[in-house]
């Protein structure tokens, strides 16, 4: 006999891995699961020698199947009698796929954790009780903010009809993003860089100002190997058409949509020739000659934006903050100074609005990065 103790069935240590390990895997579609959530289910037996993974799912590319049906597909006879540990609760609809809910119930599910609650009225509720009236036990909550954290563009959409909208900055270490007319100016290292590529990978659209788009000339995509073919969609506010139609932007527009913010009465030929590259437009109510900031996003929101990563410049960036529409700040901080000819930052470590708390700090490299978030 051996002096180990097994973990009662489904204790709090085991159930806090487990949804973990969930929480880790829904990670895995972000920015790639469109108007729906990236969702994990991992499906736990125990036949008396300690917990084991059975089954696997993740929301499926562009949203459908769900990831409780993969994971019991995997799973097979063995989800009979097991745990299902979902990081969002199951659905209860018929959508455009029969609800998960009933799915786990079928297969045999006899308990089910959850993480995080959906507040899509077709399901908020419903999909637990429909778990119990079956005779499931049902456990809600596990790692419920590790698990909305990494939801939160489809949470933002669902309740405020507008992505969510994070702020990301590179500061030299005087607070500043840039020196007028120099192009784009290195101010953090590969590390950072990566990383920024990374959050765009997760995004499902990026935006700049005009002036930013005309100054650095950048692509705004994914170059991380591998990863290259997870870019998201590319917006330019723009509203009298300046972006030049042999930008990288629109050179690339074919690869990777570009879509630029247009009034009503721009410039045709303007307009034909940055079409003819393959750039699409976003009609916009404009305001003093601005366009129209929580209109653009409701309209963002509509087309199925849940996530919108805003890169600059001074002047978008401020747009933003003065609309409070940002609802996360990452800010990336160089080793080094720019000094008074650079642009000023809106916002730096010692200047956050007071609606944000930091949420956490590292390092990248050289460089050090701050994030907050809104808290309400
Ligand atoms: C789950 N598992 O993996 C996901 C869920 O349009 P439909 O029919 O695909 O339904 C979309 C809703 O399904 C969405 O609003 C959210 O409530 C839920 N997403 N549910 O059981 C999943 N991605
Ligand atoms: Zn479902």
């Amino acid at each position: 006999m051996t002096g180990g103790t097994m973990p009662p069935r489904g204790d709090q240590g085991s159930d806090r891995r487990f949804m973990a390990a969930a929480v880790r895997l829904s990670r895995h579609h972000l920015g790639r699961t469109g108007t729906n959530p990236s969702v994990a289910t991992i499906i736990v037996r125990d036949d008396g020698y300690g917990p084991y993974i059975v089954g696997r799912g993740v929301t499926a590319l562009g949203g459908r199947p769900h990831a409780e049906p993969q994971a019991l597909a995997e799973a097979g006879e063995l989800a009979r009698g097991a745990t299902a540990y979902v990081t969002l609760e199951p659905c209860a609809h018929h959508g455009r796929t029969p609800p998960c809910a009933q799915a786990l119930i079928s297969a045999g599910i006899t308990r089910v954790v959850g993480a995080a609650s959906d507040p899509d009225p077709r399901v908020s509720g419903k999909g637990y009780a429909m778990l119990r009236a079956a005779g499931i036990e049902v456990k809600e909550g596990v790692l419920a903010d590790a698990a909305a954290d990494l939801m939160r563009g489809y949470l933002i959409r669902s309740t405020n009809m507008r992505p969510e909208v994070i702020l990301k900055l590179a500061l030299s270490r005087d607070s500043r993003i840039g020196i007028p007319g120099a192009g784009q100016v290195r101010i953090t290292g590969e590390i950072a860089r990566r990383q920024v590529h990374l959050m765009r990978a997760e995004a499902d659209a990026i935006l700049v100002g005009i002036g930013t788009a005309i100054a650095d000339d950048p692509f705004l995509t994914c170059r991380l190997p591998g990863l290259e073919g997870r870019s998201p969609a590319r917006i330019v506010l723009d509203r009298h058409l300046r972006l030049p139609p042999d930008s990288n932007l629109a050179r690339s527009a074919r690869e990777v949509p570009v879509l630029v913010t247009a009034a009503e009465d721009v410039d045709e030929a303007r307009r034909a020739s940055l079409a003819d590259a393959g750039v699409d437009f976003l009609a916009v109510e404009t305001l003093d000659d601005h366009v129209a900031l929580p209109e653009l996003t409701e309209d963002l929101a509509a087309r199925g934006f849940s996530s919108l990563l805003v890169e600059g410049g001074a002047y978008t960036a401020k747009a933003f903050l003065d609309e409070d529409l940002v609802d996360r700040l990452c800010l990336f901080i160089g080793p080094n100074d720019i000094g008074a000819r650079g642009i000023a930052s809106p916002v730096d470590p010692d200047h956050i609005p007071p609606a944000f708390r930091k949420r956490g700090e590292g390092r990248f490299g050289d460089d050090v990065y701050f994030e907050y978030v809104r808290e309400n």
